[in-house]
């Protein structure tokens, strides 16, 4: 009798794998699959939310290798980004040293978790091989014209005196020194991701396998809508107002206009004027607060009049101007009429400052104190007026989407270097092909001050003009993160490439990723940005298809006590500690049996155990027999407890196989393998059991499990006398026949009521079900005082007796 030593058994197994690099994708006829989990940022420690990511990947990656799929499994390293340059500052570490230590040790935990990664294909972006693709990336975005310079507001502490990530402000303070947060404006560099605002829109069409919830967050996001601009006369002003609305059928309910309080007519309508200093404190008030406050229906709405008036285009009226908290200054046109009767914002406004409130269109949805337009339905006079205003040259329709162009530079050290070369005569010229990577340089200083850690290396600026040759001045920005990992997925698939970032012909054949698993965290940015560039390197004729990623999984969140693990709330659980006490195998069925990937999972310790138990359950069963099954015998004839014991085996196995082939169920997969376990105990204690069928009971149970818990199905497969690894074999097929039951249930009704219940040969006609149903004792004690009128008889299903 041995005991199941879950420490040794799992060491063992993981050093053969890597001995044999047992996971490595090569070239096959097979066909393909690619599964792909987030890669996680290197903090150096993994936790519960990642031991669920990836054992959800791994279950999914082993079934279909099994399946008989070219299976592509990857894993790396989105390593640059703040922790980093915080942990610089705070201890004096070196960011590159704590990184690549960092990496080292959660690598070293990715394998105890024994995780089936194709480790030759390892990216981590922070390595001059990555980021000398992603420079290259940049200037062909550049020589498009889809990466642009514009000066731009920016979060900027003036005590750190730096610029802050929009994460590091917190209620308007900075994050490290609680002084207020102000805009400060910077030359920045974009993005133009808004000239595929409607590809990114309409193509989400297409994303048949992603969650609806991450479809419509992208869909609000990118935030399409129709209107018009039109422009509006100021007395005593020379420049014309434009506003974008939505609703041109209101326009004749416009009782007053709004300016975005940094639109820039604003300096130039009230300087001089007595309106001057109210409108540059309320400026100052505003500056703290971020657009997803300024939009919330929450907001207090607050502004002030600034003594001018515009005309009414359509009615002639003569309406005030104000600025407003709640209009935006780069959405629209930075400027609305407002229509205080018919929409939420201006109705608050207007009742606070008393301005007038006219109502166009009725409880009917028809126009109203609208001159010509009255009686028309509010969908008509959209059209109608936008055909008025075109007609009279004051403005146009519209498409406005809510989606910005990307900011992309940081003012940080820890990241990819903007290969930019700015020359007196050339301007911004981007760095040769040839000159690739910039380095990132080492001798900078981290006072957590100024404007970019770069500028402090003594060489780092000095360059020449790639153009010209003469003396030019290097960017001394790097780029947000989100570009990094916004085609690693590429990079995998020809991860050593020295002369491309990936090859066309391999990204054609293994793109789009099969299967994406990752936080609902991403639903936006980091997957509409991979979206984008795909897009992107679609038209530089760089690859062939439109999308990334064809399926996608959004795992829920791993909870304790019911809130999320947190350093803060002090409820983590440490994988490694889970590993230590019980093991790897344990850890990962845990997490997969105690709900569906895409649930929340709470933390139970009597969950742990329990898996722990079964998979004590399982080894046992198979150290006890595994010396009986080696003595096979025919199958021969059956008894009834060996045809349900075999349809037990394979009911099963067609129900873990749908189960994990569709939505992923492993809870409900792990709960019939339990069952089955349960029915193997039983059926090996019978008298006539057949070794012929505990063989094929324990060679099932092994084999479905193995996805999950590899390492322990690795070593029962061993037990039960085969040979080589159980993750080569084929999964298997179930048998028809033995799902075909010989005896069914068969209910018996009175008068549409279930009184009873017979089991009944499967093939048996309808009269002898008939005869068999009255011949009951229970139905002829409730049938005894009454007349029978009429007996139906269904076939494998009921009878049902009817009575007066
Ligand atoms: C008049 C009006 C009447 C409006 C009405 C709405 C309802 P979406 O759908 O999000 O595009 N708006 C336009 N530019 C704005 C800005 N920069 N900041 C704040 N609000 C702005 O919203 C378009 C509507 O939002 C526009 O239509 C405008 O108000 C406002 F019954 O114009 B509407
Ligand atoms: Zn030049």
């Amino acid at each position: 009798m041995s005991n199941y030593n879950f420490a040794e058994i799992e060491k063992k197994w993981q050093s053969i794998w890597e001995d044999k690099n047992a996971f490595r994708t090569g070239e096959s006829d097979k066909p393909k699959y690619y599964v792909l989990e987030m890669f996680p940022y290197p903090s150096g420690k993994i936790h519960m939310g990642h031991v669920r990511n990836y054992s959800i990947g791994d279950v999914v990656a082993r079934f279909m290798k099994m399946r008989g799929y070219n299976v592509l499994h990857p894993m790396g390293w989105d390593a640059f980004g703040l922790p980093a340059e915080n942990a610089a500052i705070k201890h004096q570490a070196n960011p590159d040293k704590w990184t690549k230590e960092n990496i080292k040790d959660m690598k070293e935990q990715f394998k105890l978790l024994g995780l089936s990664y194709d480790w030759d294909r390892e990216v981590a972006t922070c390595l001059p091989d990555y980021y000398k693709w992603t420079q290259y990336l940049f200037t062909k975005f550049f020589e498009k014209g889809l990466a642009y310079k514009k000066r731009s507001f920016v979060n900027w502490c003036p005590s750190c005196e730096t610029v802050l990530a929009n994460e590091q402000v917190v209620g308007g303070e900075c994050e490290r020194c609680d002084s207020g947060v102000i805009k400060k404006d910077l030359e920045q560099w974009y993005l133009r991701i808004t000239d595929y605002a409607e590809e990114l829109l309409e193509d989400i069409e297409k994303l048949d396998g992603w969650p609806e919830k991450v479809k419509l967050m992208q869909k609000n996001w990118i935030g399409k809508s129709i209107g018009v601009e039109v422009e509006f006369e100021i007395e005593d002003f020379d420049k014309k107002l434009k506003i974008f609305t939505t609703r041109p059928d209101t326009i004749c309910g416009v009782t007053y206009m709004v300016l975005a309080p940094e639109h820039e007519y604003v300096t130039q309508i009230v300087s001089g004027t007595e309106y001057e200093d109210k409108v540059n404190e309320f400026r100052q008030k505003i500056q703290h607060m971020s657009e997803i406050e300024r939009s919330s229906t929450e907001l207090e709405k607050e502004g002030l009049f600034i003594g001018k008036y515009a005309i009414n285009p359509i009615t002639g009226n003569k309406v005030p101007i104000y600025i407003a908290n709640y209009v935006m200054v780069d959405y629209g046109t930075g400027a609305i009429m407002a229509v205080p009767a018919h929409d939420d914002r201006d109705r608050d406004f207007a009742n606070k400052y008393n301005l007038e409130i006219v109502e166009v269109i009725n409880e009917d949805g028809i126009m109203i104190n609208s001159g010509e337009f009255n009686g028309l339905s509010s969908k008509d006079g959209f059209d109608k007026i936008i055909e008025k205003i075109e007609s009279l040259g004051i403005g146009k329709k519209t498409t406005n989407y809510r989606l910005r162009d990307w900011l992309i530079s940081r003012q940080r050290y820890w990241g990819c270097p903007i290969p930019i070369i700015y020359c007196d005569d050339c301007g911004a010229v981007p760095v040769k092909e040839e000159d690739l990577p910039v380095i990132l340089p080492e001798d900078v200083m981290f006072t957590g001050k100024g404007e970019s850690p770069l500028a402090t290396s003594k060489e780092f600026s000095k360059a020449t003009c790639p153009k010209c040759g003469k003396e030019g001045k290097r960017d001394i920005d790097t780029m947000d993160t989100f570009i990094d990992s916004s085609w690693y997925f590429l990079r995998y698939i020809d991860p050593k490439n020295e002369n491309a970032p990936f090859s066309k012909e391999l990204a054609n054949k293994w793109m789009g990723v099969d299967q994406y698993i990752g936080g609902v965290e991403h639903a936006i940015l980091h997957l509409l940005y991979s979206r984008f560039f795909v897009k992107v390197l679609r038209d530089l004729g760089m690859l062939d298809f439109d999308e990334p990623f064809n399926n996608l999984l959004t795992q829920g969140m791993v909870l304790k006590d019911g809130a999320k693990m947190s350093k803060s709330k002090g409820n983590i659980v440490s994988p490694m500690e889970i590993i230590e006490n019980y093991g790897a195998d344990t850890a990962r069925l845990f997490v997969l049996f105690a709900a569906p990937p895409e649930r929340d999972l709470e933390w139970s310790d009597q969950g742990v155990e329990g898996c722990f138990r079964f998979i004590n359950r399982v080894y046992r069963l198979v150290d006890e027999l595994k010396e009986v099954i080696n003595n096979t015998s025919e199958l021969g004839s059956l008894t009834k407890e060996d045809k349900d014991i075999r349809y037990s085996i394979h009911s099963t196995l067609k129900k873990v196989t749908e189960d994990i082939s569709g939505r992923f169920n492993f809870n409900t997969a792990i709960s019939s393998l339990m069952e089955l376990v349960n029915d193997m105990y039983k059926y090996k204690e019978l008298k006539d059991r057949k070794e012929c069928i505990l063989k094929e009971g324990l060679e099932t149970i092994v084999t479905i499990l193995a996805p999950f818990i590899p390492h322990v199905a690795e070593e029962l497969w061993q037990h039960i006398g085969k040979n080589g690894s159980i993750h080569d074999i084929t999964w298997p097929n179930y048998d028809e026949s033995a799902l075909v039951k010989d005896e069914i249930e068969v209910v018996v009704q009175i008068n549409g009521k279930v009184k009873g219940k017979m089991n009944l040969p499967s093939n048996i006609s309808k009269e002898d079900m008939e005869k068999l149903a009255l011949e009951d004792d229970k139905i002829k004690e409730l049938t005894n005082e009454k007349t029978i009128v009429k007996v139906i008889a269904v076939p494998k299903k009921l009878v049902n007796i009817v009575v007066k």
